[in-house]
């Protein structure tokens, strides 16, 4: 048994009445969706994701800025979900309530039978118009890898966007007070793969552990621990720890 996976940790979990798990895109690294700080690959290599993933690029060169997002909504769709977003799917059957918030714009959670997945960033699979919010219905995939001119909208022929959270945009407010209220009326939380840089987010662990739940960190990286304190760290990939650690609280 992982030595990490201490007594004290199990019995936190196994006797939780609401686990609040928090995902980032290390959850979906052993899927084959590149994280945030991977370096990205292709046209976009010299970019900085916190450049392209704002409003102000898309107006100043919507075709790159839709190409990416192309590109990676065909890989999403090209990939499985892995065996952390199955753990995190049992471990909703098993406990008692278990409300999983991801950073993800990816449909990995609900492809692994995760339910209620309270989606703070957006969807890549929701576009919709960058004038007038009017949903677009996701085309067939574009197959090259590279600029693609945005669709335009059908009700005011405004340029259609990605359905994701830009830097610089507000959260949408539904999902972030649900996710928000999951923090502070947890008993534990179980953080998988973000680097716990981008907030507000990045402060639900803090508002959990203030309100007295236990946290576990799962991350391949010790230094990604988000502001420390007296969590448990369990370190590696997140298709590995969280199997193990189901097995361990629910034998
Ligand atoms: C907001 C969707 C306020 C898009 C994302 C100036 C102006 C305005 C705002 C700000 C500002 N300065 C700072 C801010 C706040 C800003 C922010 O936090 N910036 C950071 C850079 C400092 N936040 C915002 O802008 C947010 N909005 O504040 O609005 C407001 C209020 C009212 C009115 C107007 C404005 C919005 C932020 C949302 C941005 N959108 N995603 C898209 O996907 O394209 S953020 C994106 O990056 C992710 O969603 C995630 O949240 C974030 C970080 O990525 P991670 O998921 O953590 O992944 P990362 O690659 O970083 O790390 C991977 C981790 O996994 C690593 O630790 C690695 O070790 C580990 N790992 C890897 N493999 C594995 C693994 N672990 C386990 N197993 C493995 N196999
Ligand atoms: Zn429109």
């Amino acid at each position: 048994m992982n030595p990490e996976f201490t007594p004290d940790l199990i019995e936190r979990l196994r006797v939780a009445q609401h686990i609040l798990v928090l995902t980032g895109a290390g959850a979906s690294a052993e899927s084959g969706i590149p994280t945030f700080r991977d370096a990205l690959t292709g046209l976009w290599e010299r970019f900085d994701p916190t450049q392209l993933a704002t409003s102000e690029a898309f107006e100043a060169d919507p075709e790159l800025v839709w190409g990416w997002y192309e590109w990676r909504r065909a890989l999403v769709a090209g990939c499985e979900p892995n065996d952390g977003h199955r753990a995190i799917a049992r471990m909703q059957s098993l406990a008692k309530k278990v409300t999983v918030v991801t950073q993800n714009v990816d449909d990995l959670h609900e492809r692994a039978g995760s339910s209620g997945v309270i989606h703070v960033h957006g969807s890549i699979n929701a576009p919709r118009c960058f004038d007038c919010d009017v949903p677009h219905e996701v085309s067939a995939l574009a197959e090259s890898e590279g600029r693609l001119p945005p669709p335009r909208c059908s009700e005011c022929g405004g340029m259609v966007r990605p359905g994701v959270v830009w830097f610089g945009e507000p959260l949408p407010q539904e999902e972030w007070l649900r996710a928000e209220s999951a923090a502070r009326s947890c008993d534990a939380v179980v953080v998988v793969g973000t680097s716990s840089l981008v907030y507000p987010a990045a402060d639900l662990p803090r508002l959990a552990q203030t309100a007295g739940a236990v946290v576990a960190e799962v991350n391949l990286d010790p230094d990604a621990l988000g502001n420390a304190g007296d969590r448990y760290f369990l370190r590696g990939a997140a298709g590995e720890v969280l199997p193990a650690l189901v097995d361990a609280v629910w034998p």
